[in-house]
Formats: structure tokens, sequence, C-alpha cells
């Protein structure tokens, strides 16, 4: 019933937006206006311009790149690729594009997905309402007129009575503060702001700062150009073999055969990826049955390592485990004891920082070539124009690779001045720590919608599901209140207060916040430490969304757009 209505619904804004757009791009003497104004054009923000143009909605797209891919263009890092397996971290929504793109890889390199990402720009025709290289630096809530005011890096101002934060969670590349960093006489990298010309290494002494994700990857193709190759380590982290390799014609079919089946269950699983789930936890288990399954999972390779058991994240003696296989693993690689037992991590469960999944990144610490520095036990004191200084030495450096992560899930939403009703900024409003309803909306700042925002799966899942998931969601949202004259959405205070501590609570039975991680904003200092992805999972995550909407938009206040007039829709937390 609720599907119909909303198609039902879909027509009528059609034909309602059809008249609007003709007249409604811009005023004559006033600024430029749309009906919704999306920030970022990645896999979000493009998708929800495709999204928004089937319903007739009038666009426009501001993103601070040079092109579309986010992430996907910034973080061109040497060894850079997708950690989820790219049959399944692609578009849904077009049957025709997932049976038309083959995928070289098991896991695509950089380039392919970037080429993906232009690809899908150029085959839905969004690039018309693109702008590239321009940053929206204001928004601010008009509670007069019910519209947003955008300003962007050209000095424009535009109205829209929507606005879409697609900004990304880890689009915030953080440089950490170290004495003397900018006074270095070598080239600087950030992986996540690499640069598009091709960097040489060969012949440099370069340094790698950070053994994240990006420096798990980079590691192994720096040490093969660089004369020497000094990687400096503050938290050894656990990482699972990728076991990349290039996909067969037969592979890609057989996958694309099932592909609706594929894509069905991967919205209902725990993060988007459809795996072989595990009916049993790890204590359940003798030893060597035990470690034939660690060991059947660590040769298939890939992040599904965490998924041998069915309560990894949830018992710390069942984590031990999966964790003792690991550091074994890395004692078995690395031939020298010292620098094995430096690489094994020890201060956190495995899994409660993102895992990592490499390509021979602890072998790497084989080759002559290759130095590993504590900076644990000796951090770096300061940075001299050509060498690094620990409080145990100094190390001569040409290049230095920061691969020091990202302000992430709330940095790029910080980056922008956006205010809401009474003035009040986000930036005011999240100072103890991001607080939204659903990861969709932030009581406050009425029409204003963030995709996989804090308090929703996505970091912790396959990102383009749950970017599907909102977008659809969203799209539904606005086709709804256009369908109705409505003229404002807005979280309300109770239901959002209702969801934190729901967010908190499910994190907090598991052995999420035991590490310092990302997730809980620990890399960044002075930054709230709060757990900020929902771990409920996608499938449940989906249902209560739907349920949401089904029921009126439970938990959201919409106004007329008339009278303007406050029409509750109920806002019961409890009822989560
Ligand atoms: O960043 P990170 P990342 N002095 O924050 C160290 C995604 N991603 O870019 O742990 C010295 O994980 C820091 O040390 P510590 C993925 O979700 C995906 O690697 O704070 N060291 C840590 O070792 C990932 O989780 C892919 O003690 C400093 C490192 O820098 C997320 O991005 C690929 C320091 C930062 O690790 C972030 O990964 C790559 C300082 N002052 C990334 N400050 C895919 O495969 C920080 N560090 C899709």
């Amino acid at each position: 019933m609720l599907v119909r209505n909303i198609q039902e619904i879909r027509g009528s804004a059609n034909r309602m937006s059809a008249l609007q757009s003709v007249s409604g791009k811009s005023h004559a003497a006033g600024p430029e206006s749309h009906d919704v104004v999306v920030v970022g054009a990645g896999f979000a923000g493009m998708y929800m311009l495709h999204r928004l143009r089937g319903i007739g909605a009038s666009v426009r797209v501001y993103e601070q790149g040079g092109d579309v891919g986010g992430t996907w263009y910034w973080n061109r890092y040497p060894g850079a690729r997708c950690d989820v397996e790219s049959m399944q971290y692609s578009y849904s929504f077009s049957d025709e594009l997932q049976q038309e793109w083959n995928w070289s890889e098991r896991y695509a390199p950089q380039p392919e997905i970037l080429k993906y990402a232009n690809h899908v720009a150029d085959r839905f025709n969004l690039r018309p309402d693109i702008q590239l290289g321009t940053r929206v630096d204001r928004a601010s809530f008009d509670e007069s007129a019910n519209t947003w005011s955008v300003t962007t890096s050209d000095g424009k101002t535009v109205t829209a009575k929507y606005v879409v934060l697609a900004t990304g969670c880890l689009s915030n590349a953080r440089t950490p503060d170290i004495k003397g960093l900018a006074d270095f006489g070598g080239k600087v990298y950030h992986t996540g702001h690499w640069p598009h010309e091709p960097v040489d290494f060969s012949g440099l002494r370069v340094g790698v700062i950070g053994t994240g994700s990006s420096a798990i990857q980079s590691v192994p193709v720096i040490a093969e150009q660089a004369s020497h190759l000094t990687v400096f380590q503050r938290t050894a982290n656990f990482s699972i073999p990728a076991r990349n390799a290039a996909l067969t014609a037969k592979e890609r079919q057989s996958w694309k055969a099932d592909y609706a089946e594929i894509r069905r269950k991967a919205r209902e699983t725990r993060n988007g990826i459809v795996q072989e789930m595990p009916d049993r936890g790890a204590l359940d288990d003798g030893d060597n049955e035990r470690r034939a399954r660690y060991e059947s999972r660590w040769a298939r390779g890939g992040v599904t390592f965490m998924g041998a058991y069915n309560n990894l994240v949830l018992d710390r003696a069942a984590n031990d485990t999966a964790a003792d296989f690991v550091r074994e693993k890395i004692a078995e690689i690395v031939n020298d004891p010292k620098t094995a037992k430096l690489l094994q991590p020890n201060n956190h469960p495995i899994g409660s920082k993102r895992i990592c999944v490499d390509s021979d990144y602890f072998v790497t610490f084989n080759r002559p070539n290759v130095t590993l520095v504590d900076i644990k036990s000796s951090p770096i004191e300061e940075i001299l124009p050509n060498t690094v200084r620990t409080g145990a030495g100094d190390y001569e450096v040409d290049a230095l690779v920061l691969a020091t992560g990202f302000d992430a899930m709330t940095g790029s939403v910080a980056k922008i001045d956006i205010s809401g009703r009474n003035g009040q900024t986000m930036n005011q409003k999240w100072a103890e720590g991001p607080r939204t309803y659903l990861g969709l909306m932030s009581a406050g700042f009425p029409n204003l919608f963030i995709i996989t925002g804090p308090g929703s799966p996505s970091v912790l899942s396959n990102m383009i599901v749950s970017i599907e998931q909102h977008v659809d969601w969203i799209t539904d949202c606005i086709a709804y209140m256009r369908g109705r004259d409505l003229g404002t959405m807005e979280a309300n205070r109770q239901a959002e207060d209702g969801w934190v501590a729901h967010v908190n609570e499910v994190a907090h039975g598991t052995l999420y916040p035991q590490a310092n991680s990302w997730y809980m904003g620990a890399n960044i200092p002075g930054k709230p430490r709060i757990f900020m992805p929902y771990i409920g999972g996608v499938g449940t995550y989906r249902q209560i969304c739907d349920d949401v909407a089904a029921k009126g938009y439970e938990g959201f206040t919409m106004t007329s757009r008339r009278a303007r007039a406050a029409t509750k829709r109920s806002a019961s937390a409890s009822s989560l």
C-alpha cells in the first residue's frame, strides 16, 4: 500500500515539479534557486542527483574536487584499492549498469573505481547539474522563507528548499601537528590528498608515518620503488591478506546471473556484504575446528575474516582466539622476531578498529630496504629538513608520506558553516559529539539531510549499499513532502535523543568502544569520544527507517508550506 502511495505521489510530484522547474531555476530579481542543493559528487552525491531528477526536482550539485568520484578522486596513493569486493562494492540501482560494467579484479584498484564513477556520471548524463571545483562554505536556514541559502567558494549564493550533505565519511584528511613538519626539505604527501601526477620514489629514502589501511596498502608498493623505506608505527594493526586476483569472465558472469538475489541479500545483512554467515560462536568449536575455520577464512582473504564466528565483536574471549591466530600468522611471515613482535597488535580487540586488508604488507618487512620504527615507545620529537627525529634516534628521509587518516564522519560537515533555527550552528550543536535522528537529520536543521551520517551504519558497512538506502529514503521523503505540499521536515529532539542513546547503547554492547579508533573520534586530539556509526546492522537499520516512513515519518515534524503551522507527527523515542 505504502509503495503504491509513494508511486502515486511520485507521479504527482513529477507533474508538479515539471511546472515548478520551468520557472523555478532562477528568479529574475533574486538569487539562483533550486529545489535541492547536494554537497559532494562522490557515489552518494551522484546517485542522489539521479534519483532526485527522477522525481522532477531541480538539483545543483557542488563538488570541491576537479571531477566526480569523491574518496576515489582524492585517495590516489600507490596500492589504493577497495577492501570490499568490487562485484559487491558497486551500484545496484540500474541492472543495465551492473550487467554492462566489467570489473577486472576481485578488489578493483583506485583508477578503475574512479573510471567507474566517471562512467556513471556520463551514462546517466549527470554532469550538467554538477559544478566541479566548487566548495560549499556556508549554508544558513532562513526561517521566514523556509529555505536554505548556500554560499560557495566562487562567491555565489543560491537558495534551495533542501540541502543534502553527500560529503563522505572519510574525506577530511588530517595532517598531524608535528614540530618541524612545515620545514621539511623534501616533498610531503598525504595519502588522502595524493597528487594527480605520477609520484616517483625511485632512489629516494621515504618515510611513511602511520600504519592504518592507507599505509598498509601503500607500504608494499612504495617499498618496491624507494631506495629505503622507514615505516613509523604508533599502533600495530590487524590485517588480513586480500588474495586479490583477476576476475575471470566466468566469475563475473556467475555474479551477474544472480545479481538480483545477491543485492537483495546484501540489503538484509549486517554489513551490506553477502557472505557465508556463521551459525556459532568461536568458543563453541574445539581448538582444531576453530583453527581450521580461521585458516579457511585466512586463505579466502578479505574483511569477511571477522565473519568466521558470530560473536567475534561481542565476546572478548572469542575475539582473543581470532586475534591470537592473526598474531601467529604475523610471526610466521616476518623473519625478524623483534620486528614481528612490533607488528603484532596487542592493545585492541581484532575488528574493533576497521580491519585492514593487504597485499603483502607483513612480508614487506623482510625486505632489506625496509625498517619499522616504533614511535609508541619513542615518539617523533621533530622533523628536520631531511630527518625524522624520534626519542630513540634519527632517520634520514628524502620524502614523507603521511598516512595519518581523517577527521572521520563529522570532519567534512564541520568544515561547512551550517546554521539552522535561531542561528544555531551545527558545530555548536555537535560540540559534544554528533547528534542525529537515524543519522539522517539533526534537530534544529530543517530540510537538511545527511547521507551516511553519524548514527547510521555507514562506515561499518559496504558504503554503496548504505548510500543507496539513504538516497532512496531521502528521495521518497522529498516526494512525500512535495505530494502533500509540506514546507519543512525536521527531526524531533526527543526522537533524536532516543536514537543517540540507542546508538550508544548498541555500541557499548560490543567490543568496538575498547579501541582508540576513528570510529570513536579518538584519532583527533580534543574530539569528543563517542562511537559514531550505528552498529545495529544494515538490515535492521533499513527496517527501522522503513517503519519510520510507513508511520508518516514518525519522530519528525512536518509543517505545511502555506500555514507553516507545526503538524506534529509524533516523536516517541521509546518506540524505537
Ligand atoms: O587512517 P587511520 P587510514 N603520529 O586513521 C597514525 C578507509 N580506507 O587513512 O593508530 C604518528 O586508520 C595512526 O596511529 P594510531 C578505512 O575505512 C579504506 O589508514 O592513532 N602516527 C594510524 O596508524 C580506514 O579505516 C581503504 O596510534 C599517527 C594512522 O596514522 C580509513 O579509511 C583504504 C599520527 C592512521 O590510520 C582510515 O584509514 C584506505 C601522529 N601524529 C583507507 N596521527 C579501502 O581499502 C595518526 N597516526 C577502501
